[in-house]
């Protein structure tokens, strides 16, 4: 089995490979996010969660590299659709380019993805793929519905982030046991630990949303409640707060800048500590599936990856 360092040097130099061909205006847009600075986490925990299994690099290299191309793909379509104009410090795909570019660039790389996994001899695999794609998009299309909704239920909540960020997540752990042919109850505690891992990281996200800043975080601030998402910092803000509530009638696209700061104002005070608490919460729970697994180099690193990600303040 090769090490750690050589398999993310196999992805990265896969990433390339799979992102270049002669069509030179996909490529440049495609080398734009891919040279952007992404932390790779999803390959990361794939390769992470290959080691508590023993065969197959080839299929555990395509696997980690796929799944960070789709998702690349879809936050070159969700800073589209979010009017979102940085990503990790530098332009979206549709602000360097225009919004053509960056819908072709998505499909562009959601088909390279497919062509990588069609790859993988194994029809489980391709369904499973399809499966988690196809619950990312039903995420996506359940907060386009809910746009603007200020009554959403927690429960809605958590199943949309769970869909839209989790899923792949828990894809990246379950499928890195998957294609080492780990023992079935690992793959079941990968597969929960990867899913509580990102519904903690989404709930940060949300959190971060409303409290960092454009230089810190790379991506603008304060988006969510501008697009009419409703997330957990304002859903728990409104449980403690009469006046926000009154304030959320008057919700729509067209707000004024200053409406939208009374908004920010009153979430910050009243929903980030407990949005914070259901966070950490989550990451407990991942924690505990985490330590049902063997206790090896590659949990430890998993442990600090699960601590890093769902304690980080931009
Ligand atoms: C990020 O949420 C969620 C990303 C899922 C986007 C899925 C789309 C469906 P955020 P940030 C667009 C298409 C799927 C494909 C092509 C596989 O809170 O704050 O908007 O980073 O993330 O913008
Ligand atoms: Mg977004
Ligand atoms: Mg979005
Ligand atoms: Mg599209
Ligand atoms: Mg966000």
């Amino acid at each position: 089995m090769i090490t750690m360092n050589e398999s993310i040097r196999s992805v990265e130099s896969l990433l390339n490979e799979v992102i270049s061909d002669n069509h030179s205006s996909l490529n440049e847009a495609g080398k734009h996010i891919l040279t952007s600075g992404g932390k790779r986490i999803r390959p990361y925990f794939v390769l992470l969660a290959g080691t508590f299994g023993s065969a197959d690099d080839d299929t555990l290299i395509r696997t980690a590299t796929a799944l960070e191309i789709i998702h690349m793909a879809s936050l070159v379509h969700d800073d589209y659709i979010d009017n979102s104009a940085k990503r990790r410090g530098v332009s979206a795909v549709h602000e360097e380019w225009n919004a053509p570019v960056a819908i072709q660039t998505g499909h562009y790389l959601l088909a390279s993805a497919l062509n990588l996994i069609s790859g993988i001899d194994n029809q489980s695999y391709h369904q499973y793929f399809a499966d988690v794609i196809l619950e990312v998009c039903y995420g996506e299309f359940a907060q386009m519905e809910d746009q603007f909704n200020t009554a959403v239920s927690f429960t809605k909540y958590l199943r949309r982030i769970n869909r839209k960020t989790a899923i792949l997540l828990e894809a990246s752990c379950k499928l890195g046991g998957l294609s080492t042919g780990a023992a079935d109850k690992e793959i079941y505690h990968l597969g929960k630990f990867g899913h509580f891992m990102g519904m903690s990281f989404q709930i940060i996200d949300d959190v971060l949303d409303y409290t960092s800043n454009e230089a810190a975080l790379g991506k603008p601030v304060g988006s969510d409640i501008r697009n009419g998402h409703m997330t957990l910092p304002l859903m728990c803000a409104v449980k403690h707060d009469a006046q926000l509530s009154a304030l959320l009638a008057e919700l729509h696209a067209g707000q004024s800048e200053d409406y939208f700061r009374q908004v920010i104002e009153a979430v910050r005070a009243a929903g980030i500590t407990p949005a914070l608490d259901i966070s950490a919460a989550y990451a407990r729970k991942a924690a505990a599936h985490l330590h049902e697994l063997p206790e090896t180099p590659a949990r430890a690193k998993m442990q600090e990856l699960l601590d890093r990600m769902t304690r980080r303040t931009h």
